[in-house]
């Protein structure tokens, strides 16, 4: 019917998704990255400038544009009866620091070209749609990611985020940035203020299944569990000359083995783990570091996995700040003295499974896009990265929709998604939501 023959404007989605990279510092990775690379961190001048964009774009296109204590923004646009919540499609425009154009920014703008498909054709849909640009998604500046949906949706307390302070240099806090960049709305970020009927994102897949497996669309049924922890080694600062070797509390040393036991564990439990930060103190060349401390981000597809992990981890990093040789490699190591050690959690999302309504408008709405042949460029699968999407999950019917990227890679200035494959995936997306409509 009429609906379903709606098509989504490809120049014009990819239009906005470089216009908008104008504000960011993608332009400084030289020219062939230029088209791909971008550094939008959450809340700095170039994320309020972007944000600037989409609630003016977004009023521009008929929609009732608000802000809430998160910075959170919600583009509502009306429906025929206005008695229920309405449908939504959002993502985030912050990005990591040295990051690509499509994770994340596709997803809001598939939404603002979703409004805009509406607009040009006349489109009422039963109940009102909107589309949400969630704040600090990646948690690259504020180290919690997906916490702005997460106070959204009461798992995080208010208090936690605005009290986040940036990774670096470490004087801002997410409080302090809202209000200096105008975002600190003054509604409390919450499900009850802003209640949604279903929450449909739209991805790149940041990894490398769809490619290698000659798929166009990810139906997503769910999300792996992740946690992060932040580990604290305490040693001694010495003079490097000087001291030797056995006498050394040598906190980077410490924390080294645990790197590498966490990547042991993570081999033997099949899951993964990573550290993305690491601070030394006092950072000296000739000073034996006294003090590390790192990140640790535990994820795996079920839930007691990450379980397991954490006990090996609390039960074997003391051991290995105290010197006991776990790692079998005292042997050619000169055992130093011992160091303590603390480990916090700092975030834990559980494993999520999707709504089965949403999932079948998905594949639904990719089967009607695909046409004859989409059996064969389907594919269910389940996420390995994080999305917002797992917050809205606990409060209204959510999926989302993966594209395929370039060799899988993400979080880097390379990351690249064909231009056909965002409108493929846009294309579904604004199925998907005016099928949920009338469901
Ligand atoms: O998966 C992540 O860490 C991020 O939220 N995308
Ligand atoms: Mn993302
Ligand atoms: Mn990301
Ligand atoms: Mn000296």
């Amino acid at each position: 019917e009429l609906l379903s023959s709606l098509k989504v404007n490809q120049s014009r989605l990819m239009e906005d998704i470089h216009y908008t990279c104008q504000w960011g510092t993608g332009q400084k990775w030289g020219k062939e990255e230029t088209e791909t690379g971008m550094s939008r961190l959450a809340l700095s001048d170039a994320d309020k400038e972007a944000r600037d964009w989409f609630v003016q774009t977004t009023k521009a296109l008929g929609c009732h544009t608000t802000v809430d204590s998160m910075g959170n923004i919600f583009a509502i646009r009306p429906g025929i009866r206005n008695d229920g919540p309405p449908t939504f499609v959002g993502s985030h425009l912050d990005t990591q620091p040295s990051g690509g154009r499509y994770d994340g920014i596709l997803g809001v703008a598939a939404g603002v070209e979703m409004l805009k498909v509406l607009a040009d054709n006349w489109v009422e849909t039963e109940y009102p749609v909107g589309v949400v640009n969630w704040t600090n998604e990646e948690g690259a500046r504020f180290p919690i990611s997906i916490v702005s949906s997460g106070v959204w949706a009461g798992a995080i307390p208010q208090e936690t985020a605005h009290n986040l302070r940036e990774v670096h240099p470490g004087t801002a806090t997410m409080a302090s940035e809202l209000a200096r960049i105008g975002y600190l709305g003054e509604t409390p970020a919450s499900f009850n203020n802003m209640p949604m009927a279903a929450h449909f994102e739209l991805h790149i897949e940041q990894g490398p299944l769809l490619e290698m497996a000659n798929k166009k669309i990810g139906v997503v049924k769910g999300v792996q569990a992740y946690k992060w922890l932040t580990v604290n080694v305490k040693g001694r600062d010495t003079h490097t000359g000087t001291t030797d070797l056995k006498s050394r509390a040598d906190a980077l040393l410490a924390a080294s083995k645990m790197v590498i036991h966490s990547h042991r564990l993570a081999t033997a439990n099949g899951c993964l783990a990573s550290t993305g930060i690491l601070n030394l103190k006092p950072g000296s060349t000739n000073t034996v570091p006294g003090e590390v401390s790192f990140s640790l981000d535990i994820r795996a597809q079920k839930d007691h996995t990450v379980a397991r992990m954490l006990q090996h981890i609390e039960n074997d990093f003391p051991k290995i700040a105290a010197g006991e040789d776990i790692l079998n490699s005292n042997q050619d190591c000169t055992k130093g003295l011992p160091c303590s050690i603390t480990i916090n959690q700092d975030f834990d999302s559980p494993a999520t499974l999707f709504h089965p309504d949403c999932i079948e408008a998905v594949s639904r709405a990719a089967h009607s896009v695909l046409g004859e042949n989409s059996k064969n460029l389907l594919l269910e699968m389940t996420s390995g990265a994080g999305h917002d999407s797992v917050y809205t999950s606990k409060r209204c019917p959510t999926s989302m929709i993966f594209v395929p990227c370039r060799e899988g890679v993400s979080h880097n200035p390379a990351e690249y998604c064909k231009p056909e494959d965002c409108t493929l995936g846009a294309q579904v997306l604004l199925q998907s939501v005016l099928r949920f409509d009338r469901m």
